[in-house]
């Protein structure tokens, strides 16, 4: 009889090549040792530590998969989305502040910007020097973004920039804003820079969720960006969602990392609490719950594990990423319900972390497309109907 491996059922390891198990190692063991002891304290203050980006870009955490030229790892989706797993196994928050250096701001200097801005900003993003935030939603157009109401008007030597966006992870500590806005009616991307007169980034407290993640407003009031801060390869709704497409895979993996832990503490406190004279785990309602968590880690993985593959080889079409950050999204955020629930009292107090990546999963169902737009995006997929409107 062959053994079975509750923690890994399908021998994913295996399926992972040495690179990928060395950085996947790597990320684990800073995770572990270095951001988990912090977190507690991180989310009682409601405070991200700057120091943390400098820590991963160290490690070559941050902009896995830029082009080494520009100080990134040059490393495949899967070694991205295995960073993003583990992670966010410590706190969504830092997933999140790693997501969008990498994908949101790193990711469209990249691929939409000119040889000057790749040698201007990739290398410091990509030591976690420099900062960088991505602003997409708006107070009035969340999951519609095409209707977005900043606007950008042609001046001498560059554009005028006006217009507020909200919910903007990393704005209120970034250097660099890659921001969306409409030039004569189309969605263009520009970066505007701290310290450029009539931009400013409000925090927005009272987060009851992502507590250890900085999130503001960008305000733009009549900013002038030079010439040279404009994406030019970018044009239209296309321009940020090829960086979405980025963000949304990394967090299909990372969502699985916050359930795996979720899981985790969940099978230990059940097999140690003891009520009615036995272990917890000695239930069937109890084992049932451990069980589902196992399958639907397992079974996402594989999914996220193909579409990292799929990528790699340029054949992943937007959509299945879709249907993976709302499989990962939403099955992390009922795995970590389940978990809360399973620790009794003890659930709802932070030192059992549960009720942490259950709040913060919350958030993660909701950005980057909302749990019910990946809905609507799959079914246009399936019927050719956009039931958007
Ligand atoms: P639609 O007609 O679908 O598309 C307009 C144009 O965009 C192209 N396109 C894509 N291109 C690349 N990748 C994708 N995933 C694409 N999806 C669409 C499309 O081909 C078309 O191009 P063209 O050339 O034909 O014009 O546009 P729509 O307005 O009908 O879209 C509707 C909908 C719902 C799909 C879309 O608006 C949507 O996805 N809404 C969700 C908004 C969202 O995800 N916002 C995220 C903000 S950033 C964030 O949350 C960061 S959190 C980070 C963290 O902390 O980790
Ligand atoms: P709405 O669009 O108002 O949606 C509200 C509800 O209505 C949802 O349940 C939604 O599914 C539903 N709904 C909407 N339209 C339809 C429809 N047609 N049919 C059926 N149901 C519908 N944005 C950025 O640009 N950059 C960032 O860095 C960023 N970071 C974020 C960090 C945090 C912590 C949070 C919470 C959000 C962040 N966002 C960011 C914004 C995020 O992407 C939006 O919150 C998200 O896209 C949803 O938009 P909304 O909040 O306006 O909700």
């Amino acid at each position: 009889r062959t053994p079975f491996d509750w923690e890994d059922p399908l021998h994913f390891d295996e399926m992972l090549s040495d690179e990928e198990r060395m950085v996947r190692d790597t990320a684990r063991a800073y995770a572990q040792k270095q951001l988990a002891p912090r977190i507690l304290a991180a989310n009682r203050e409601g405070r991200f530590d700057r120091a943390i980006m400098r820590e991963m870009g160290e490690l070559g955490l941050l902009g896995v998969t830029i082009p080494a030229d520009f100080g990134g790892l040059d490393a495949g989706h899967v070694v991205y989305g295995l960073v993003a797993h583990e992670v966010e196994a410590v706190d969504s928050g830092y997933r999140s502040a790693l997501s969008v250096q990498s994908s949101l701001v790193m990711h469209p200097i990249n691929a939409y910007g000119t040889p000057e801005q790749k040698e201007r900003w990739l290398p410091g993003l990509a030591t976690g020097e420099m900062i960088g935030c991505f602003g997409l939603t708006e107070p009035d157009h969340g999951s519609d973004p095409g209707s977005m109401a900043s606007r950008a008007e042609k001046v001498a030597g560059g554009y005028r920039l006006n217009g507020t966006k909200t919910w903007i992870t990393n704005s209120p500590i970034a250097d660099i804003a890659v921001v969306w806005a409409k030039l004569d009616g189309v969605i263009r991307g520009f970066i505007v820079e701290r310290g450029m007169e009539g931009f400013s980034t409000p925090e927005l407290h009272g987060k009851l969720s992502l507590r250890a993640s900085a999130t503001g407003e960008i305000v733009m009031d009549n900013v002038l960006v030079p010439e040279e801060n404009l994406l030019p390869h970018a044009s239209g709704l296309g321009g940020p969602f090829g960086c979405l497409n980025k963000a949304r895979y990394g967090i299909s993996w990372g969502a699985l990392g916050a359930a795996r832990d979720c899981w985790h503490r969940a099978r230990t406190y059940v097999m140690e609490r003891k009520q009615f004279g036995r272990p917890l785990a000695a239930n069937q309602l109890v084992q049932r719950k451990l069980v589902d968590m196992q399958v639907e880690i397992a079974l996402g993985l594989q999914g996220c594990l193909r579409a990292g593959r799929l990528l790699d080889e340029g054949t992943c079409a937007p959509e299945v990423i879709s249907l993976l950050k709302r499989n990962s999204a939403g099955k992390a955020l009922d795995i970590a319900r389940v978990a809360r629930d399973m620790h009794g009292g003890n659930g709802i107090a932070d030192e059992f972390h549960v009720m942490r990546h259950m709040c913060n999963l919350e958030a993660v169902n909701t950005y980057e497309g909302t749990h019910d737009i990946h809905a609507l995006i799959l079914g246009r997929a399936q019927t050719g109907i956009a039931a958007f409107a």
